[in-house]
C-alpha cells in the first residue's frame, strides 16, 4: 500500500502541519487508495455542515523533516482598489523563505476561493508573486494569502481573518429618457420619464431630471426601484426653448448621466410677444395676475401662445381698460395700449403730493387695517376709472370733490394723530351731496355701489369704526 502525506491548505485544518488528518477527512478519503499526487478540492462533513478544502497530496518521502522555518508573506495587496464587474483585479504578495525553499503552493483566496499566483519579480524564494487577472461580482469582497514551502512550512496572511476589498459596483444604466408630450403650450402638463436599471439591484440614492439646469427629484413610477421607470411631473414650462438631462447615482456612488454629455433639446413651446405701453409710462406690468418685474413701455417675450391677461399698476393712477385679454399667436407681437388716468383723488387734489401722501397713509394705515375698510378701498378702486372720467368731464363735480377733500383731509390728519376728529353735520351732508351727484351720472354699476355707501353712511357705523366722532351723536 502506498503511503502519502496530505497537506490541507485551508486554515481551519492546520492540524495537517503536524502530519495527520482530522478523523472526518480520513473517513471521507478512506484508508486504502489515495489519489495520485496533486491538488484536489475535498468536500467533507463537519458537524452536518458541508465544507470544502483544498488538499495537496505528495508521495511519501518527498518531504524531508528538519528545522524548516515557515516562509514569510508580506505586502499583500490588490490592484486596482475599486472597479466594476469588467475590471480585472490583480493580487500580489511578497514571499520570502529563509531556507530558500520555493513555494509549492502560493494562493490568494478571494472570498474563500483559491487562485494560483506566479512569480512576478525577484527570486522564486524571495520575490513578488502575482495572480492572473480576476473578475469579481458585485458587492464587497475580501482576500487572504497562503503559502507552503517545499518542506511543508506554512504561512497565512493575515494570520486570521481576511483583508477587505475591493468593492465592486457598476453604475446604474439609464435608457429611454424622454419628455411627454414633446411640444405644447404654457398650460401643458409635461412629464419626464427615464428607465433605470442597476445590475447590483441598487436603488437610486439620487434621481434627478435637470430641466434648464435645475434639478427636480424623480419618483418611481412603475417597476422596481432598482429596475423601473422614474417620472417627474406635471411640469408647466414657459414659452420658448427648453432642455433637460437625467442624472442618477446608486447607493454606492455609481453615477450615470443621460445623455453622457450635453442636453436633450425640448420641448419647445410656441411663443409670441406682447408690446405694452400707456399714456404715462413707468407702470408695473402684471401678466396673468403675476408681477413681471417690468415697467411700461416694454415688450414681453417670449409669451406662450394663447390668451393672457395684462394689467398695469401705477400708484395714483387707474388704467383704461382696467385689464386686457390678449391673444398671443406664434411669432407675432401684439400691441397692447393702455390709457392711465389719474385717480379721482389725484384729479381733485391737482397732483398735490403732500395731501395725496396723507390720503395714502389713511388708506394703508387705517382703512386697510379693518375688513370693512378694505372693502371700501376695493370699492373705490373698482369704480375709480368711472369716477375719474366723470369728474374730468364735469367741472362742478370736480370742484365739489375738491372742496370735500380739502375739508376732510385735516380731519383725517388729526384722526391719524389719534386726536379728536369730529365729523360735522355739514360735512356729512356734503359727502352725501357728492355721492348723490355721482350716482345721478354714474353707470348702474356705480349707482348700486353708491346706494350701499349711502346706507352705511346713514348708520354712521363706518365712521365710528374708524374712530370719528359724529356731531350730535353721543
Ligand atoms: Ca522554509
Ligand atoms: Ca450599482
Amino acid at each position: 500500500m502506498k503511503s502519502y502525506k496530505i497537506f490541507i491548505t485551508t486554515f481551519f485544518i492546520v492540524i495537517t502541519h503536524y502530519g495527520f488528518l482530522c478523523p472526518s477527512i480520513a473517513q471521507e478519503i478512506g484508508g486504502e487508495e489515495l489519489p495520485d499526487s496533486g491538488c484536489y478540492s475535498l468536500d467533507y462533513d463537519a458537524e452536518g455542515e458541508r465544507k470544502s478544502v483544498s488538499v495537496s497530496i505528495y508521495p511519501a518521502g518527498y518531504l524531508a523533516s528538519g528545522d524548516n522555518q515557515e516562509p514569510q508573506l508580506s505586502n499583500g495587496k490588490v490592484t486596482p482598489e475599486y472597479g466594476d464587474s469588467s475590471t480585472q483585479f490583480f493580487y500580489e504578495v511578497y514571499y520570502q523563505d529563509s531556507d530558500k525553499y520555493v513555494p509549492v503552493q502560493i494562493y490568494v483566496y478571494v472570498d474563500e476561493t483559491a487562485s494560483y499566483m506566479a512569480l512576478e519579480s525577484g527570486l522564486d524564494y524571495d520575490g513578488v508573486y502575482k495572480s492572473a487577472g480576476i473578475l469579481l461580482g458585485s458587492g464587497m469582497h475580501n482576500y487572504y494569502f497562503t503559502a507552503t514551502d517545499e518542506e511543508g512550512g506554512y504561512i497565512r496572511l493575515p494570520a486570521e481573518g481576511s483583508i477587505a476589498g475591493p468593492t465592486i459596483n457598476d453604475p446604474p444604466q439609464l435608457s429611454n429618457g424622454r419628455v411627454d408630450p414633446d411640444s405644447g403650450s404654457g398650460s401643458t402638463n409635461f412629464y419626464y420619464y427615464v428607465d433605470y436599471y442597476d445590475k447590483e439591484g441598487n436603488s437610486p440614492k439620487n434621481a434627478y431630471v435637470n430641466i434648464n439646469n435645475v434639478p427636480y427629484v424623480m419618483d418611481l413610477y412603475s417597476g422596481k426601484s432598482s429596475n423601473g421607470t422614474y417620472r417627474y411631473g406635471p411640469k408647466l414650462l414657459k414659452a420658448g426653448k427648453h432642455d433637460f438631462y437625467f442624472s442618477f447615482t446608486d447607493e454606492y456612488g455609481g453615477i450615470v448621466r443621460m445623455p453622457t454629455e450635453g442636453n436633450y433639446r425640448g420641448p419647445e413651446i410656441a411663443s409670441g410677444a406682447i408690446s405694452i405701453y400707456d399714456s404715462v409710462g413707468d407702470a408695473d406690468i402684471i401678466l396673468d395676475d403675476s408681477a413681471t418685474g417690468y415697467t411700461t413701455p416694454f415688450t414681453l417675450s417670449p409669451v406662450a401662445i394663447g390668451i393672457h391677461k395684462v394689467a398695469l399698476l401705477k400708484s395714483g393712477y387707474v388704467s383704461f381698460p382696467s385689464y386686457a385679454m390678449v391673444k398671443v399667436v406664434e411669432d407675432q407681437t401684439v400691441d397692447t395700449p393702455f390709457i392711465l388716468l389719474p385717480c379721482p383723488a389725484r384729479i381733485a387734489l391737482k397732483n398735490d403730493s403732500e395731501n395725496l401722501h396723507l390720503l395714502r397713509g389713511f388708506r394703508d394705515n387705517l382703512l386697510n387695517q379693518t375688513s370693512s375698510g378694505t372693502e371700501y378701498v376695493n370699492l373705490y378702486y373698482t369704480h375709480a376709472l368711472e369716477i375719474s372720467l366723470l369728474i374730468m368731464n364735469d367741472s362742478a363735480l370736480k370742484i365739489r370733490m375738491e372742496k370735500i377733500l380739502h375739508r376732510f383731509i385735516p380731519i383725517l390728519d388729526s384722526l391719524m394723530r389719534k386726536e379728536r376728529s369730529i365729523l360735522t353735520f355739514e360735512m356729512k351732508e356734503e359727502i352725501e351731496l357728492l355721492l348723490d351727484a355721482l350716482r345721478e351720472k354714474g353707470s348702474p354699476f356705480l349707482k348700486s355701489a353708491i346706494k350701499r355707501i349711502r346706507a352705511d353712511l346713514n348708520k354712521g357705523e363706518m365712521f365710528k369704526a374708524l374712530g370719528f366722532e359724529i356731531e350730535g351723536d353721543n
